[in-house]
């Protein structure tokens, strides 16, 4: 093999360039094969999607190439890897992005052509892949691509959901939710691995044996489920590094049917046969609240399990004992959900390897790292001990052990502080006694990171405060990042070409610090030109769009204001729509000659509501009732429009990112941790209008006060503001929840529960307090779209100052502070 010799094999990785060439014959030699022999179609009669899966699958080749040559240069060098476990990505397409991260989107468009097909035709073909619910999963898709591009020797871990999030669908204005059954129509990015399977256990008992004189707990299971792998390749930008997103699914064990076939009753013990696959079938569509349910907890723990066996096995290969694990193994929590990986590390360390507690939790705490996406403590993660002690009495009777070293070793720390101690316990007592995930993360993790600075520190004054003060050197800070690759140059290639002119350079795509060299042509008056042209673009790609779903028809002229994100109380679509009742208030009540001064708009509202949240779901009634009323008043014409886009997801928001010319961020201050959609929107050009909160404080930083539009109560206001309750609604705002109450817009009763959340005296989201600054937020920005240079010179410089919302500057950060790993290159130009 090619491990032995290093100086040949060297030569033979440079040699080896792949087999497949990317001239315009060959691909449309190649997409004809797949058209004839993978699609099976006639290559003489096919239609766009069956050009699309051949268009797929022969990128699918290139990618395959690049990962096994990837994996192979990791495996001789044995580097120290990095294993990212998530429980959510939202990938969305993989098309456009694969073959332009390997560089050959031209290559395939000419080949296209020839045959007679447009590439953007083809790509609209492909489905999402929705494995995640918002922000946290979209995260995880940038950082993947970071890693890749970023040459790390990384790989992300996750579940293959047969049911993605739900599809969103309006009727009568009301959310619908369907089942999103993805892989329908086959999925060509994935590659199954029957090979690599590993059995996951579930149920039974603990034992106590004795070995060698040794007292040893043995876990007998009582049901085992097959994980199997299903590999999917992540290239990166500029290299031919390629890594793995390996997936995991349920499948039937034969090992568990042997006995219950036995047991004579082959109808039923076919029928359980199916339960395996249930484990891997659908994610959970909620984005905050927990359940403590038993199928939740087994995808947790089935996901976990198969990662560990499999980064064990890896290991092992190349090692024959623990001692340099740490020095090989970094292990990347995100979030709480994957925690259970602690539990498991040292049930296989203790228990399979014999390795000894204090020995295995030495290495567990080298190992882990932890990031926290969460800022109130209601959004932390209980399991029932119950529950736990069921499906995993081992797992449960560890994570007593690890509490009980962690709570005697804090006393001798702390003293007999109760309080304190029963608060960092990581068993909480109560009415249902549960484990506190995140003070388990907490306890095993060497780093604990926070999302944004304000959350950092958010962490280390209140949700974690205790542990801070115990271990300070744990608690830091990675501010997120969104992938340029993705939000720029795959979704707004008009921009890209734009910048790469101006800067002389395509260089920024991998080094996007580069982009601060726009600021100086931000006055310039050829650029301001061309960059409005962009703008201009791409809003009638959205405005084609909005008019094929909704029938609206929008002008281009007017300012086009977004806010998609998930529908939450917290993130304030409701002090939208409020504003926006507003401002048609205002519009029906000003003198006919005054309205040729209002800067007309078109309001952009998208986002899921959990099929749970009530709340959430009856803010999106209220948007489309709204619309209908405005969208349909002769009086406003298009001084003032509405819209709420379906289904908001992936593939969409590469659509209405770069057509935005204003974005809302306007969570109540110290509720978003951090937010990624400001990220995209900043550079797309888009200017913000938001609160002091989570990124945004960090956008201000680099781009400046002027450059956006600010209001709101700042965090540090907040709890003071609460006390004081809804005296402080103003005129303005108690007017238009009047409206709404009296039914001006329908559904009276069924927006009443809705409307107290605001004047029924909690307004515990603060939409009465922030209201008057909030209009003038809006106000300043009508002032400055009137003046088309002077925004554009503002658009310019959000772009020119997004460079540190890179992903690549985050990924690089964990590398280096976190996860203490090393680019591994494979050695060619990519
Ligand atoms: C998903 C499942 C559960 Cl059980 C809990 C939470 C979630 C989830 O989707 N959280 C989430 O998206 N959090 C968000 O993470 C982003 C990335 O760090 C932040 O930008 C955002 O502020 C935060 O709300």
């Amino acid at each position: 093999s090619l491990g032995s010799d290093s100086a040949k094999a060297e030569r033979m990785f440079r040699l080896m360039d792949g087999f497949l060439k990317n001239d315009s014959i060959s691909l449309q030699q190649d997409i004809l094969r797949h058209v004839e022999y993978t699609v099976a179609r006639s290559r003489f009669n096919f239609d766009d999607f069956e050009a699309y899966q051949a268009l797929a699958h022969s990128v699918r080749d290139r990618l395959i190439e690049r990962s096994h040559d990837t994996q192979l240069y990791f495996k001789r060098k044995d580097p120290k890897r990095v294993y990212f476990l998530s429980f959510e990505y939202l990938m969305g397409r993989s098309l456009s992005n694969s073959v332009i991260n390997l560089g050959i989107r031209d290559q395939y468009a000419d080949a296209l052509s020839q045959l007679g097909f447009e590439f953007e035709v083809l790509a609209e073909q492909e489905g999402d892949a929705a494995l995640g619910n918002g922000g946290l999963a979209r995260l995880s898709a940038c950082q993947m691509d970071s890693m890749a591009t970023l040459d790390y020797p990384a790989w992300g871990y996750g579940l293959r959901y047969e049911y993605g999030l739900f599809r969103q669908v309006i009727l009568d204005g009301f959310q619908h939710e369907q089942p999103d059954f993805w892989l329908n129509f086959g999925n060509p990015w994935e590659t199954e691995r029957v090979h690599v399977t590993y059995p996951v256990k579930f149920y039974g008992v603990v034992e106590e044996e004795n070995l060698n004189g040794e007292k040893c707990n043995v876990w007998i299971p009582g049901e085992v489920v097959e994980a199997v792998a299903y590999d999917n390749p992540i290239p990166g930008y500029g290299t031919r590094n390629t890594i793995t997103l390996r997936l995991w699914a349920g499948k039937p064990s034969d090992q568990h049917d042997m006995e219950a076939y036995n047991t004579g009753d082959y109808i039923n013990a076919v029928v359980c046969r199916q339960k395996a696959e249930n484990i891997s079938s659908v994610l959970y569509p909620d984005d905050r609240s927990f359940q403590g349910k038993e199928l939740r907890l087994k995808q947790q723990y089935f996901f976990v399990s198969a990662s560990i066996q499999d980064i064990i096995r890896r290991f092992k290969e190349a090692h024959s004992n623990f001692d340099e694990f740490p020095e090989k193994v970094a292990l990347q929590l995100n979030d709480t959900h994957p925690s259970l990986a602690i539990a498991e590390v040292m049930r296989v360390l203790v228990d399979k390897e014999h390795l000894g507690w204090n020995k295995a939790w030495d290495i567990a705490c080298k190992i882990f790292s932890f990031t926290i996406h969460a800022v109130i403590a209601e959004g932390l993660e209980k399991i029932p001990v119950d529950l736990l002690g069921s499906l995993l009495p081992r797992h449960l009777q560890i994570i007593y052990e690890i509490n009980f070293t962690f709570v005697e070793e804090l006393k001798k720390r702390i003293g007999l502080d109760y309080n304190r101690l029963s608060r960092m316990s990581i068993i909480e007592e109560g009415a249902v006694k549960s484990i506190r995930m995140a003070n388990l993360a907490i306890v095993c993790s060497h780093t604990v990171n926070g999302v944004s600075k304000v959350h950092s520190e958010l962490l280390k004054a209140k949700l974690f405060k205790d542990f801070y003060e115990l271990w300070p050197q744990k608690f830091q800070c990675k501010t997120n990042g969104v992938t340029q690759r993705r939000w720029i140059v795959v979704s707004n290639p008009s921009l890209c070409a734009l910048i790469s002119k101006w800067l002389g350079t395509e260089a920024w795509i991998r080094d996007v610090d580069l982009l601060t060299g726009l600021r100086a042509y931000a006055a310039d008056p050829d650029l301001q030109q061309e960059w409005m042209m962009v703008k201009k673009v791409n809003k009638m790609r959205l405005a084609e769009y909005i008019e094929a779903m909704s029938g609206v028809k929008v002008s281009l002229d007017a300012m086009f204001d977004v806010q998609t994100k998930r529908i939450h109380e917290y993130k304030r679509q409701l002090l939208n729509i409020l504003g926006i009742i507003h401002r048609y208030d205002c519009i029906k009540n000003m003198e006919k000659s005054q309205r040729s001064k209002v800067v007309p708009r078109v309001c952009i509202i998208g986002g899921k509501a959990a099929p749970g949240y009530e709340i959430a779901k009856k803010i999106i009634k209220l948007c489309h009732a709204v619309a209908e009323k405005i969208n349909n008043d002769t009086d406003v014409g298009d001084l003032l429009k509405l819209v709420f886009i379906p289904d908001y997801n992936v593939s969409v928001a590469e659509l209405v990112i770069p057509g935005a010319d204003l974005s809302q961020h306007i969570s109540t201050a110290g509720h978003e941790a951090s937010g990624t959609g400001s990220m995209k929107f900043l550079m797309n050009g888009c200017l913000l209008l938001a609160t002091e909160d989570g990124s945004t404080v960090e956008i201000v930083e680099e781009i400046g006060a002027d450059n956006l539009f600010l209001f709101g109560a700042k965090i540090h206001e907040v709890p003071k503001l609460r006390e004081e309750g809804s005296p402080k609604m103003p005129l303005q705002c108690a007017r238009v929840i009047r409206m709404v109450r009296d039914g001006y817009f329908g559904f009276k009763d069924y927006f009443e529960s809705l409307c107290d959340t605001v004047d029924g005296g909690k307004d515990f989201y603060l939409l009465g307090s922030d209201f008057e600054s909030y209009l003038e937020a809006q106000a300043a920005a009508d002032k400055a779209f009137a003046d088309p240079n002077k925004w554009t010179q503002m658009s310019i410089l959000s772009a020119a100052g997004s460079g540190r919302f890179s992903s690549d500057r985050t990924i690089r950060d964990y590398a280096e502070k976190t996860w203490g790993i090393e680019p591994c290159r494979f050695p060619s130009d990519g």
